[in-house]
């Protein structure tokens, strides 16, 4: 059975409105931990990742908090690390999605070569220079690419990069002009949700682990809770109109917990402070504990 690592990051500066640092602690308390002891998940270890006594990074970068987001950054890629070393499956649970690049940093150290699936209706994948926002959570795929200032290897020592052909997005309809000069030339494959309707979310899903996959030792999943439609997930700070139904979530989450590709994930971006009632919270407990026991 599958080990778990669960790394908790409540940490939310690389977004631009507060709020998606309560997330963990706001699924704890709607019970997660009970319900995938439940389904008999094995939780082998539960981490509270904090930014606390570890030292500024001589690399400064000109963008909100960025320092915050390193510091986390460097405290979570060392967790990561750790967990894959110790045979288990990191499930990284934030916060916002500028800490997949503490995540990747972990990562590419412990992998030879590093697919990585990004649903999500952003493509995150901005430069310093390219933002328009300043926000750290839209440069992480730029900065695991090493097209960015801030490099894996400023968070980790012994980081990589994660190549532009194991890089599938899911589900992005909303990406800056340099995004798409990027992914462009670089022909990073992108499913849109033109893509997802007319391929099926089953096909959608069998491509992206044959690309994601090719010639690579693991496959990160990054799941951006803004790639549902807001009229199901409407508490994240950057929704996006006419994305996923939480059907087609589940049926993604479903088939890639159940591929044996997938060798840890995360799920960011869930903001209780913008949320309807718990709608969306409530969701994104129920597609993680999905995805967690199918694994
Ligand atoms: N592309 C925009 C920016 O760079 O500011 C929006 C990025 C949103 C990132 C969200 C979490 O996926
Ligand atoms: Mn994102
Ligand atoms: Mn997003
Ligand atoms: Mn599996």
């Amino acid at each position: 059975m599958t080990k778990l690592s669960i790394l908790s990051v409540p940490f939310g500066l690389g977004a631009g409105h507060p709020g998606s640092e309560q997330a963990p602690g706001h699924l704890f308390q709607l019970g997660l931990l009970q319900s995938l002891q439940q389904h008999g998940c094995k939780v082998d270890e539960l981490k509270l990742i904090g930014s606390s006594g570890i030292p500024s990074p001589a690399i400064q970068v000109p963008m909100k908090h960025s320092s915050e987001v390193i510091k986390t950054g460097i405290a979570l890629a060392g967790a990561v690390k750790a967990a894959v070393s110790a045979g288990n499956f990191p499930f990284i649970l934030g916060g916002d999605h500028s800490l997949a690049m503490g995540t990747l940093a972990g990562l590419t150290a412990q992998y030879r070569r590093l697919g990585v699936i990004w649903i999500d209706a952003h493509a995150d994948m901005n430069t310093e220079l390219t933002s328009p926002s300043g926000n750290m959570h839209g440069i992480p795929l730029a900065v695991a690419q090493g097209r960015a200032q801030l490099s894996l290897s400023h968070l980790w020592p012994g980081a990589g990069t994660v190549a532009p052909g194991n890089i599938v997005l899911i589900g992005a309809r909303d990406l800056d002009s340099a995004e798409e000069a990027l992914i462009r030339s670089e022909g990073i494959t992108c499913f849109g949700m033109a893509d997802i309707r007319r391929m099926g979310m089953d096909g959608v899903v069998a491509e992206a682990l044959r690309i994601a996959g090719a010639a690579a030792d693991g496959i990160h999943l990054s799941f951006d809770i803004d790639s549902i439609d807001p009229s199901e997930a409407p508490g994240t700070g950057t929704p996006v109109q006419h994305g996923l139904t939480s059907d087609e979530a589940r049926q993604a989450l479903l088939l890639l917990g159940r591929s044996d590709q997938i060798t840890s994930a995360e799920f960011v971006e869930v903001n209780p402070l913008l949320d309807r009632a718990d709608q969306t919270a409530i969701l994104a407990l129920e597609l993680i504990e999905l995805f967690l026991k199918s694994l």
